[in-house]
This record gives C-alpha cells, sequence and structure tokens, in this order.
C-alpha cells in the first residue's frame, strides 16, 4: 500500500459546502488576509464583501486580536469546560451580557452557529419541563431559514437542498411561511412595507398543534444565508405577541444578525423586540477562533436553578465551551469593537450602502434588491440553465474581478466588515454592476 501522501494533491480534503469536483479542477485558494482584503496564492487582492463568511466582522488579522490568542497560548492553552472555570470565560460574559438590552442576562458557550442553535432547542424543551409543562417539545422554524447543519437545526431550518439528503429530521417540528417574495415588496430599502400578517402563521400551527405542544419558535431576525430576506415592518413584534399570548418561547437566531451587522450590537435592539433566547457565533471572535454563545433570558435561568445545589442543573455542554484561547480572542474582538465603533458602525454606512445597491436596480436581470444595515443582497431572474446558475457564474465572475461575495439561488449577498469606507463600497457596486451586466 502507498503510504505517502501526495503532498500537493486537493482530493483527500472533503470540502464543506463545495462543489468538489469543479472546484479542484479550478481551485480559488487565499492566501493572507488583510483589513478588508484577501490576497489570492496567485498574489491578487481580493475585496472581502462578506466579512469572509459572515464573521469577519473588524476585518482581517486585527493586531489586538492576534495578539490575545498568541498571550493565551502561551499561558493557559485549555482548561476543563465542566465543573472548573477561569476568569476570561466569566469577564466575556459579563462583557456580553453589558452589550444585550433587556434581560437577557446568561450566556452558554458553544462552539459555533450550530451548536448554538442546538443548545437553545434543547434549552426551551427542558425549561418547559423543569416547570412541569414537559408536553411542550413541538419546535417552529420557518422556511427558507438557516440554523447550521446538526439535527435540529436542520429540522427547524427551510432550505430545502439542506433537508432532503438526511431522512426524516427530528420529530415534531412545524414550520411558518417565509416572507419573501411579494412583489409589492420588490425593491424595498430596509425593511418592506407589506407582509407582518404573515407572522399570523403562527396562530395557524397554536390551532393545528395546540399551545400546549408548542416549546418554541426559532427566527433568523433577517434572513441571511436564505438570500438576505428583511422582515415586514411589524412583523417580529407580532410574532412576539403570538409567542406571549400562548406561552411560547421565542428564539432570535442572531449568527449573522449579531454584533454589528444592522448598526445596532444586535438586532434585539434595532427591531425592539425582546426574545427569550438569542443564539450568536461567527462574530463573536470575528470568525478568528471558533466560538458560539446562546444568551437567555434570567427568567430561563431561574427556572433550571431550583433543586438540590450539588445537582447539574442543564445536561449539556462542550468540551471546548468556553475554552480560553476562544475567550481570549472573543474579549480582543469586543475591545477592537469597541475602540472603533464597529458595533454602530453600520448605522452610518446604511443609507450609502442602500443607495449604492439600489443604483444596480434596471441593470441585466436585476428583479430585486434587499438591504439593511450593512447588509444587501441583488437578486437575479433565474437563468436558463435553472437556478443558481445565474447566481453562481455571478459569484465566479466576481471572484476573478477582485470582489467576494455569497450566493443563494441567483442571490448574490454581501455583508462587508463594518470598517469598510466609502471607497470599498463604490467599488463593490461598480464591480457586481459591470459582472451583472456581462452574464447572460
Ligand atoms: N444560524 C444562522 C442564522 C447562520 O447563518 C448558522 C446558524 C450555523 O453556524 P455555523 O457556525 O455552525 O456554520 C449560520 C451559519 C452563507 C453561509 O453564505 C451562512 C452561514 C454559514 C456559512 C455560509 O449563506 N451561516
Amino acid at each position: 500500500m502507498d503510504r505517502e501522501p501526495q503532498r500537493n494533491s486537493l482530493d483527500a480534503y472533503w470540502m464543506p459546502f463545495t462543489a468538489n469536483r469543479a472546484f479542484k479542477s479550478n481551485p480559488r485558494i487565499f492566501a493572507s488576509a488583510d483589513g478588508m482584503y484577501f490576497k489570492t496564492s496567485d498574489g491578487r487582492d481580493v475585496l472581502d464583501g462578506v466579512s469572509a463568511m459572515w464573521c469577519s466582522n473588524a476585518g482581517h488579522c486585527r493586531p489586538r486580536i492576534t495578539e490575545a490568542i498568541r498571550q493565551q497560548a502561551g499561558e493557559m492553552d485549555y482548561s476543563p469546560a465542566f465543573q472548573i472555570g477561569h476568569p476570561k470565560a466569566f469577564e466575556l460574559a459579563n462583557r456580553l451580557v453589558a452589550l444585550m438590552p433587556g434581560g437577557l442576562k446568561h450566556v452558554f458557550y458553544t462552539n459555533s452557529g450550530s451548536e448554538s442553535v442546538e443548545t437553545a432547542l434543547k434549552m426551551a424543551i427542558a425549561y418547559h419541563r423543569v416547570r412541569g409543562e414537559g408536553a411542550r417539545v413541538r419546535l417552529i422554524g420557518r422556511e427558507k431559514g438557516y440554523h447550521g447543519v446538526n439535527f435540529g437545526g436542520m429540522s427547524v431550518g427551510g432550505m430545502v437542498a439542506n433537508r432532503k439528503m438526511f431522512g426524516t429530521l427530528v420529530a415534531g417540528v412545524d414550520h411558518l411561511r417565509h416572507t419573501h417574495g411579494d412583489p409589492r415588496n420588490f425593491f424595498s430599502r430596509g425593511e418592506p412595507e407589506y407582509g407582518a400578517e404573515l407572522a399570523d402563521d403562527l396562530e395557524r400551527l397554536v390551532q393545528l398543534h395546540d399551545a400546549s405542544t408548542i416549546a418554541a419558535v426559532i427566527v433568523e431576525p433577517v434572513q441571511g444565508s436564505g438570500g438576505v430576506i428583511v422582515p415586514p415592518k411589524g412583523y417580529l413584534k407580532r410574532l412576539r405577541e403570538i409567542c406571549d399570548r400562548h406561552g411560547i418561547l421565542l428564539i432570535f437566531d442572531e449568527v449573522i444578525t449579531g454584533f454589528g451587522r444592522l448598526g445596532t450590537p444586535f438586532a434585539v435592539e434595532y427591531f425592539g423586540v425582546e426574545p427569550d433566547l438569542v443564539t450568536t457565533a461567527k462574530g463573536i471572535t470575528n470568525g478568528v477562533i471558533p466560538m458560539g454563545a446562546v444568551f437567555a433570558q434570567s427568567k430561563i435561568y431561574d427556572a433550571f436553578m431550583t433543586g438540590p445545589p450539588s445537582a447539574i442543573e442543564f445536561f449539556h455542554g462542550y468540551t471546548y465551551s468556553g475554552n480560553p484561547m476562544a475567550c481570549a480572542a472573543a474579549l480582543a474582538t469586543l475591545d477592537t469593537y469597541e475602540e472603533e465603533g464597529l458595533l454602530t458602525r453600520a448605522a452610518s454606512l446604511a443609507k450609502y450602502w442602500e443607495d449604492g445597491l439600489h443604483s444596480l436596480k434596471g441593470h441585466k436581470n436585476v428583479i430585486d434588491v434587499r438591504n439593511l444595515g450593512l447588509v444587501g443582497a441583488v437578486e437575479l431572474a433565474t437563468g436558463p440553465g435553472g437556478p443558481t446558475q445565474r447566481g453562481f457564474a455571478a459569484y465566479l465572475k466576481l471572484y476573478e474581478a477582485g470582489l467576494l461575495c455569497r450566493t443563494t439561488g441567483d442571490s448574490i449577498a454581501f455583508a462587508p466588515p463594518l470598517i469598510a469606507e466609502h471607497k470599498h463600497i463604490d467599488f463593490l457596486v461598480d464591480t457586481l454592476g459591470k459582472v451583472i451586466n456581462s452574464i447572460d
């Protein structure tokens, strides 16, 4: 047997959410990153139009974060997560809850958005059980929702391609209708006017299943992976009211909207709607070290803090929950955000961003433009090759033209680092316009 690995073969690495064969026949390799830019292995600069994967909110290779990780690695590389603590985990929790409005005053650490979602769903079901409502086990998600790739998140998620290969998923899950596609809302600037009543879908599901069986509803305040779908005005408030009426917990999945994307630290503040649980990841460490956190209302935390004090209250956690390296990275990330005002900076860029993206209305095949804060998408009409073909053609051409985006279906999505300046937005809009017009 040949035990010598092929040093330069691309074959051994099974890449995630990637067309492996197409990629490996024409690879795109990033070699370094700095601020707003990646550098490719052949020396080209690529403007980061989507904070890499919606996570590098402060831009790349920020010195404070790099240094904090370096220092922590030498001081204490790892410490046990269960039954032992370390100072930075507590310090970070205090810093995080200080950023979150209202009663969301406790955080539980995870290592990714997917794990945050699993954690929040388990918390919701267990919360009802510890209060004596153990029949509340159903979970409600939303069509086109993305809540990661683990079984719970995949089940409440609503992206067909992510679900259809994986069997019957978690039982007892239902979905609200999505809010995308009302032609009256096309080219809305910010929150669309029409569709708040789509939240009443929850009433329909309550009638179907009975409130006494429903634990929680999970939604992204702004759907990211689904193609930047901004909620209609009043929709989230209405969802909150219906949850309150029926004793159902509301979970906001802020893995993308958290840490400044909308111009407030969290979407909770932007929309003025307070959920019971908030899932986060990505921007918590600027994407540098894997980490996530679930914020819980005090009423939820307190409900678990009963029974004998020596008993473990929540049988859940990860080897790397609150790992010192991640905590060090997160603390330095929060320092960077604070020093540079990044968690509110999107508010001052939002208008320029909106004007830029909407200037593409009327370009070839553009059927919708959506935006909020410093996130946005341009949707192209589906081409003759079927869904995703035109979108991905744009992705490849944009990459060649020095601009990184993400595509979902035929929507081209952007969420630049919050350090972006007008000149970066100008380049992005200009390049996007040229590329769109060049695609059949
Ligand atoms: N919830 C939401 C709202 C997300 O956007 C996850 C959970 C899962 O996070 P992890 O860390 O387990 O990947 C996400 C992740 C894209 C794209 O371009 C979006 C995500 C990840 C990668 C690509 O649409 N979102």
